[in-house]
């Protein structure tokens, strides 16, 4: 009988020591100076000291960092500083011709090196024939180049990739049939077509998509395999940010691209890559965050469709391990995503949203777009974004600032490209 109680009385204890835990970890998650302030009295333009913004200056020099850093510590994760060896081989080169359109495809293998330690990835990269440094749309895709074309000339990813019926994979891995099979989300006539080019690469190259551990990918090359992970450290969204600004640091470096414009461009979690990679590295000239949702461009205190606590459970990797003590407390971040878009400004920022797609919230992702305008303003004094949501199909554009709700589900489609396509040629002129 004795045992027994003793037994209930550790067990107890445990419990109670548990629970004080987790009510104390979304307390104490912010540091000491911020935990005084009231989430519901935070806004974009306002400091954490409570300064004002009105200027550019204090923009750009007081709330701007403050922002990044606290995106860092509390919900994307710090990435550390690391400068591999990069060694760029071209594996293929030829003359793609796609529904009449003829382009220079390339084939580009990376190895970075670093303290002993190496890992691949593979750039493609498709440019018009006869124009010198034309815009480059510069984004990840989620099978492998090689499901982008059908041509075999694209490489085939041997990473972790997503289990999906429709492209034939087969334990995580693609496989042949999947070629060319993700090709209506690339349409390569008409982004060449307009005088355009696109280099992208396979997310997993950087980081696979799945819970396994901090030490693959972009993590091994960067930091020891005894590494331990602290709360505010990067996740998986902060890692293939950082192969979008590799294939950036490649355009540089090419040819026929050295001078080109260049618009970071993402799907859905690669959408908030997109929009990362927009904020850390300021040499990519636009964003567009195409149906990025939550952590996107999707407000986080509306509580429609995918909060905290989902993203969290199911994706816990993307994120910093703060970013989960906001589970069930979205509103006690002292940001709201009209932030994160704004840390884009003054570049052009397209957000594209899709009418019924209920789980990145397009109305929460309109309303960010609509508050963003509060730092745009500062750059640009006419502009003026409607208060009112647009109806399916509808299109915002005002000075460097675009929105569309494209009729439809969750998906990135040649109707989004278009529209992409055509600001990116009116803005980066
Ligand atoms: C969903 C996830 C979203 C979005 C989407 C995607 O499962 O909950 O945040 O990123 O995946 O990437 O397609």
């Amino acid at each position: 009988m004795k045992n027994y109680n003793v037994f209930f009385f550790i067990i107890g204890s445990l419990l109670a020591v548990s629970i004080a835990s987790c009510v104390r970890s979304i307390e104490k998650v912010h540091s000491p100076e911020l935990r005084k302030l009231d989430p519901k009295l935070q806004g974009v333009r306002k400091c954490f000291d409570n300064d004002q913004v009105n200027d550019v200056y204090t923009w750009e020099n007081k709330r701007k960092p403050e922002l990044i850093d606290y995106y860092e510590n509390y919900i994307f994760g710090k990435r550390p500083e690391f400068s591999p060896k990069r060694e760029f081989t071209l594996l293929a080169q030829d003359t793609l011709v796609v529904e009449g359109v003829s382009m220079i495809h390339k084939e580009v293998e990376v190895v970075f090196k670093l303290n002993g330690k190496r890992r691949k990835c593979f750039i493609a990269e498709f440019l018009p024939l006869d124009i010198e440094n034309p815009i480059v749309f510069v984004g990840l895709n989620f099978f492998g180049n090689a499901s982008i074309h059908p041509s075999l000339s694209l490489t085939q990813t041997k990473n972790y990739v997503i289990n999906n019926a429709t492209l034939q994979t087969e334990r995580h891995r693609v496989t042949e049939a999947s070629r060319g099979k993700k090709a209506y989300r690339w349409p390569l006539a008409l982004i060449v077509g307009s005088g355009c080019g696109l280099a992208t690469a396979h997310y997993g190259d950087f980081d696979a998509d799945v819970y396994n551990g901090f030490f693959d990918g972009v993590y091994g090359l960067a930091q020891s395999y005894l590494h331990v992970r602290k709360r505010n450290e990067w996740g998986s969204i902060s890692a293939w940010a950082w192969g979008l600004s590799e294939i950036q640091t490649f355009l540089e470096q090419g040819e026929g691209t050295k001078n080109s414009k260049t618009v970071a461009i993402g799907h859905s979690r690669l959408g908030k890559a997109a929009l990362w990679a927009g904020v850390t590295d300021e040499r990519f000239d636009m964003v567009v965050s195409n149906n990025s949702g939550c952590a996107g461009a999707a407000q986080f205190r509306t509580m429609r469709g995918e909060d905290i606590q989902k993203i969290t459970k199911r994706f816990p990797y993307w994120f910093s391990k703060n970013f989960r003590s906001f589970n069930g407390h979205d509103s006690l971040l002292l940001v709201d995503q009209e932030m994160l878009l704004s840390l884009i400004a003054p570049r052009p920022l397209y957000v594209g949203s899709a009418s019924i797609d209920a789980w990145s919230d397009p109305e929460g992702e309109y309303l960010s777009f609509y508050k963003a305008q509060a730092i745009y303003s500062l750059y640009d004094s006419k502009c003026d974004i409607p208060y009112g949501y647009p109806s399916p199909n509808g299109v915002v554009q005002e000075g460097n600032m675009a929105y569309h709700l494209r009729a439809g589900e969750h998906e990135i489609l040649a109707w989004d490209w278009e529209r992409y396509i055509a600001y990116a040629k009116n803005r980066l002129k």
